[in-house]
């Protein structure tokens, strides 16, 4: 028998489902207009009232939020609550500018756990693991989400946070972890550490919960191999609560939104409108419970596409594909849109991991785009391996799906920095988008 976290939500017919976020959506919206100035201004600006939301179905009447207005309202102008009722916040990794502070009402705790604890339970999870969460905690959401989800759960927690490698390991082989939370990147990090000291059949992992950051199923399948689990994707973002606004189940063909908590929509970035199932578009998010940073129609920037098809576990929540890109992040060099996990494909399908870093440069208005990958510790060992041969063909492979050269150089293992949060794989040096 499968093991849900909360069949009567998680497997809830369609309409019941839609039912229920019409009247969350009500509640919310009225919530909203009477305790947010900056979004009621906005709703009269376009001329909504409360009274005209009576279901999902109005959703677009409502006006989008985007990340810079939560920068310029920093930090209370989107509180839903008085600050007495707020116990937590946790914010962006916003490097440049305001960072946006996310705030959270102990009943928002719970709604945050709970979608994490529902995560952990689709991986496998149980009161009989062990959780070994190694996602940075602090402002970062990744550690204190699954952590929080993981005592719901009942599974001994482990709250590693990231970096040094070697007592990761350490604690794995004692306490027996057998489910292991953090970035993709910082999985591969782990996966090369335990590969080279050959202690993998030392190890009791069973699952990944890896997300915070875009990944391939190539960099999936090497992650499963060198640590021995089966790997979930999770999602989510500062903004909408953290980790959890969506994850895997076991068919791992993408991620059940939680919508009883959020609302989601594919909107055409450019538009604004939105697109039928199945189209890649840019993500909106609603959420229809949390309190105290309530956010309607949050654009968020990823890019993907969400199914409703059938799927065999059970849960009827709406499946998101891996992310895609971010509308912002695509790159266009020498007039081609380029996205890095474009990229990382071609490198994987010929052997590589994803230890590398992609440079782009303007020179006399000529654009230059670098790759920058290392062998991996097999390629270096063979005596047959001809870097040159191998340069060209990565060159090859990169012209035939971007359409552009690439300017490749192969490096010794070992050689570029190890990420042990979100990896930083694209250089940008045009600075083009100083003047916006
Ligand atoms: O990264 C929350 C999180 C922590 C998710 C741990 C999963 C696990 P932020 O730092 O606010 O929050 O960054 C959010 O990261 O808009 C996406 O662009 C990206 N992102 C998050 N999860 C995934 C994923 C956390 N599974 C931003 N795949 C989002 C691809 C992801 N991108």
């Amino acid at each position: 028998m499968k093991n849900y976290f909360q069949p009567e939500i998680e497997t809830m017919p369609l309409e019941q489902l839609q039912a229920l976020q019409s009247e969350r959506l009500v509640a919310q919206v009225k919530h909203v207009y009477d305790n947010v100035a900056y979004y009621r201004e906005k709703m009269d600006k376009a001329g909504v009232k409360p009274e005209d939301i009576k279901g999902i179905e109005d959703l677009p009447k409502l006006p989008f939020i985007e990340k810079d207005e939560l920068r310029d309202q920093y930090p209370y102008g989107f509180l839903g609550t008085p600050l007495s009722e707020v116990v937590r916040i946790q914010s962006t990794s916003g490097t440049t500018g305001r960072r946006v502070v996310a705030f959270y009402t102990m009943d928002d705790i719970r709604v945050w756990d709970e979608c994490c604890a529902r995560a952990i339970v689709a991986a496998g999870g149980s009161n009989e693991d062990v959780v070994h969460v190694c996602y940075g905690y602090g402002l970062f959401t990744g550690g204190p989400g699954l952590n929080g989800g993981s005592h719901l759960v009942g599974s001994m927690t482990l709250p590693m946070s990231s970096g040094n490698t070697e007592r990761q390991i350490q604690f794995m082989q004692d306490l027996e972890s057998t489910i292991l939370c953090c970035t993709p990147s910082y999985a591969a990090t782990i996966g090369e550490v335990v590969k080279k000291k050959g202690v993998k059949d030392t190890l009791k992992l069973k699952s990944g919960i890896f997300g915070a950051e875009p990944w391939t199923e190539e960099m999936r399948a090497d992650i499963e191999k060198t640590l021995g689990l089966k790997a979930f994707d999770i999602y989510g973002l500062t903004e909408i609560s953290g980790p959890g606004v969506s994850f895997e189940c076991e068919e791992q063909k993408g991620m059940h939104i939680q919508e009883d908590h959020f609302i989601a929509e594919i909107i055409n970035p450019q538009t604004g409108e939105q697109l039928p199932e199945g189209e890649v578009g840019e993500l909106v998010f609603s959420c229809i419970t949390k309190k105290a940073f309530p956010l309607l129609r949050y654009r968020t920037r990823d890019l993907c596409r969400l199914t409703r098809e059938k799927c065999s576990c059970g849960r009827t929540h709406v499946r998101m594909s891996k992310i895609m890109g971010r509308s912002d992040d695509m790159m266009v060099v020498k007039g081609v849109n380029v996205w890095p996990s474009q990229i990382e494909q071609v490198i994987f399908q010929l052997g590589y991991q994803a230890n590398y870093v992609i440079v782009v440069d303007r020179e006399n208005n000529k654009d230059s785009i670098e790759l920058n990958v290392e062998k991996t510790p097999e390629m270096a060992a063979d005596p047959n391996y001809d870097v040159e041969k191998a340069t060209k063909e990565i060159v090859a492979g990169l012209k035939s799906m971007l359409g552009i050269k690439v300017d490749v150089n192969i490096l010794q293992p070992m050689t570029l920095v190890r990420s042990e949060g979100k990896a930083k794989r694209v250089v940008d040096k045009r600075n083009l988008y100083t003047m916006m």
